[in-house]
């Protein structure tokens, strides 16, 4: 392993939706394919946590989102693939940026501003240290570039200031400053409030699954509003599968054209569909790919995380 690192993660909350696929997984497997960079891909369970949920429901998405990582293209070959609480490596080093970090940096996140709205009886300490086990899942790799759409920028910001502030105070140069990894796509919004990010959160009319059926995908698209924002945002859906598209975005005649945005999108993620159908079959298969993934992962998180303790003088 000595090619630069690529490391980025998704939290197991549910379906993948069009914005996690175009502003996050599509890039990463371009770059897995590209051959240039060791890849580190997790499935981010800890960071899920900070949300209210079931814990028998979790182990479920987690294994869907396995086979999500999988059936996208992901291959354990070329990919590490883990899951980033079976690294618990990630949380000693997160802790060591929890002293690092200034309260204020962290008060001014914009998702933790967000989610304390959205989840006001349970602002809870996870959910404000969010983004420094981030930069922990990140930097324990000596990531460089993270590839994530545009709402994860500030927190690869604050990765960065991690590694600068880390550096400084030790004086040595361990970390690299890493920086986020963009797509043409990095901001996918909902469907009916086109104003604000594509998100689950938001209701099930909002986003698309990638996995959902085709007469969903019509169904959603159908109901899309047609406001000059909607507009925009169906149009970038339908450039970003431009080559499955059987004719023109044509905004005059939007009732048209989202039929041809709904068949496009549903005969791209067929094969998708298909494949994960198999992967949830054969779910040795694929707990096999994550105890190789965390074996992988593991060996070089505990080789760090020592170079790490000597130099902050604990070890
Ligand atoms: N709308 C989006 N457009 C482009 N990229 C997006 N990402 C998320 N939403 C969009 C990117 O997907 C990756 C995984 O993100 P996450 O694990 O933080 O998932 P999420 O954003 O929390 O997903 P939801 O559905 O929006 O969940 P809720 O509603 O529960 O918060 C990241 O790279 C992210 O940038």
């Amino acid at each position: 392993m000595n090619k630069p690192s690529i490391v980025s993660g998704i939290q197991p909350t549910g379906p993948l939706h069009l914005g996690n696929y175009l502003g996050a997984l599509k890039n990463w497997l371009e770059i897995q394919n590209s051959g240039k960079y060791d890849c580190f891909f997790f499935i981010a369970d800890y960071h899920s946590i900070t949300e209210d949920y079931d814990a028998q429901e979790k182990r479920k998405q987690i294994f869907e989102l396995a086979c999500d990582y999988l059936a996208a293209g992901l291959d354990p070959k070329k990919s590490i693939i883990f899951i980033q609480s079976q690294v618990p490596e990630c949380t000693e080093l997160a802790w060591i940026f929890n002293t690092l970090t200034p309260v204020a940096e962290l008060e001014r996140m914009t998702q933790f501003k967000d989610k304390s709205q959205r989840q006001a009886k349970n602002i809870n300490m996870g959910l404000f240290a969010y983004p420094i086990l981030q930069a922990a899942d990140i930097l324990l790799y000596k990531g460089g570039l993270v590839p994530v759409g545009q709402d994860q920028v500030q927190h690869v910001e604050l990765t960065r200031d991690c590694a600068r502030w880390f550096n400084n105070k030790y004086k040595v140069k361990y970390f690299p400053e890493s920086k986020p990894l963009l797509t043409e796509t990095p901001k996918i919004m909902s469907l009916l409030a086109p104003e604000n990010k594509m998100s689950k959160s938001l209701g099930d009319k909002h986003w698309l699954g990638i996995d959902e059926l085709p007469e969903l995908f019509a169904e959603k698209i159908g109901k899309a509003v047609s406001t000059p924002a909607g507009i925009e945002n169906l149009k970038t859906i339908y450039q970003a599968f431009k080559r499955k598209m059987a004719g023109e975005f044509n905004p005059e005649k939007m009732a048209e054209t989202k039929k041809i945005i709904a068949k496009g999108i549903a005969d791209y993620f067929a094969d998708f569909r298909a494949k994960k159908e198999k992967f949830k079959e054969d779910k040795k298969f694929v707990l096999d790919i994550l105890a190789e993934g965390r074996q992988k992962a593991q060996a070089i998180a505990q080789k760090n995380i020592k170079e790490i303790k000597k130099i902050i003088g604990v070890e």
